[in-house]
């Protein structure tokens, strides 16, 4: 496919005063913020976010840990003196990319590791987000997985996005559904959604935050990924030839790894200098977590070129439309 520019649906605006959380804000060692879960947390939202520190040159870090920031309105954010979580061992490099779900008044939270063996995703529960009980990990590799806020049928479920290097012959890897009736076995797996689905996608797609649910299904944020060999160097690093948007799907709420509805076109597509100018990886949007707010808005929270946190809400119907539209219009308006 060849690169094109793609633009953000106009039903979504990005937050005027974006990023609404920076590395400079960390009171510890810092260079990048991204990558965040958010819940609605003791009257105002917590945040749980990825800090890359002690930049080495070329795409290493001397670490990664995940810190912990509160707000009392989502978009002002104090982060706490210390970081909250790493998983660092002979065998287990780093956690990262953390999502956050409050199932029955528990608090999950859904990591992905880098292991000497393979890339595996971690699921943790917490009752003061300052500690936490990892409960399992996948098999590699794994990654970007979500836990939904309620059960189906007495079982916890996921959706996941394992890597099928072998048998799909390159990164063509896909959304899946499993669940478990106690958060460390999983299965009766079902495939959700597959790369092809989303025409503005030739790599891969994955969870992103967790699902909301809807009267018209559950509604959830994806990442889709196109690739392009030609466009080399544009970031931090010496080449990075990825893309990364936001897409939006909706599942069956009678049986949720049914996709009854996606977004055809992007619904965020990387456009802003902090998403295509400014940071490590350009041209990177990877939603994280999404809050339905009282007036009928989904607020949606994104690391920007693996540099920075961000925001942009849309309308939850405008939302439902979009997965339902059979060949949703190209629109060019974008606010930031
Ligand atoms: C994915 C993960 C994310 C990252 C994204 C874009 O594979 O590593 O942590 O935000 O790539 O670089």
């Amino acid at each position: 496919m060849p690169t094109e520019q793609l633009f953000s649906h106009s039903c979504i605006s990005r937050y005027p005063q974006n990023p609404v959380l920076t590395g400079k804000q960390v009171p510890y060692a810092s260079d990048l913020v991204f990558n965040a879960g958010v819940i609605p947390w003791q009257g105002g939202y917590a945040m749980v976010f990825r800090n890359d520190y002690g930049y080495l040159g070329r795409a290493s870090f001397s670490g990664t840990n995940i810190g912990l920031a509160l707000s009392p309105d989502g978009i002002h954010w104090q982060v706490e003196p210390q970081p909250v979580f790493s998983l660092k061992d002979e065998e287990i490099k780093r956690a990262y990319d953390p999502r956050l779900t409050v199932i029955d008044g528990e608090v999950y939270m859904t990591f992905a590791v880098d292991t000497g063996h393979g890339l595996r995703g971690g699921i943790a529960h917490t009752d003061d987000l300052h500690h936490f009980d990892v409960i399992s990990m996948t098999v590699p590799d794994n990654r970007n997985m979500v836990l939904f806020p309620q059960k189906y049928q007495g079982m916890y479920i996921r959706l996941e996005r394992p890597m099928p290097v072998y048998s799909r012959g390159r990164d063509r890897f896909d959304i899946w559904w499993s669940e478990s009736p106690d958060l460390i076995h999983w299965g009766n797996s079902h495939l959700v959604a597959g790369v092809e689905d989303f025409p503005f996608a030739n790599d891969k797609i994955g969870p992103g935050a967790p699902p909301v649910y809807t009267e018209k299904g559950w509604l959830a944020v994806t990442h889709t990924v196109d690739i392009d060999p030609e466009r080399g160097k544009n970031g931090w690093e010496d080449k990075w030839t990825k893309r990364y948007c936001a897409a939006a799907i909706l599942l069956d709420k009678d049986a949720p790894w049914k996709m009854i509805g996606h977004s055809r076109v992007p619904l965020l597509a990387p456009e802003a200098d902090y998403e295509t100018k400014e940071g490590f990886r350009t041209n990177v949007i990877f939603p994280t977590a999404a809050i339905p707010m009282p007036d009928g808005r989904l607020r949606i929270y994104y690391g920007a070129a693996d540099t920075v946190i961000a925001l942009a809400e849309a309308k939850i119907d405008d939302l439902i439309a979009l997965c339902l539209e059979e060949d949703s219009k190209r629109d060019t308006k974008i606010v930031y």
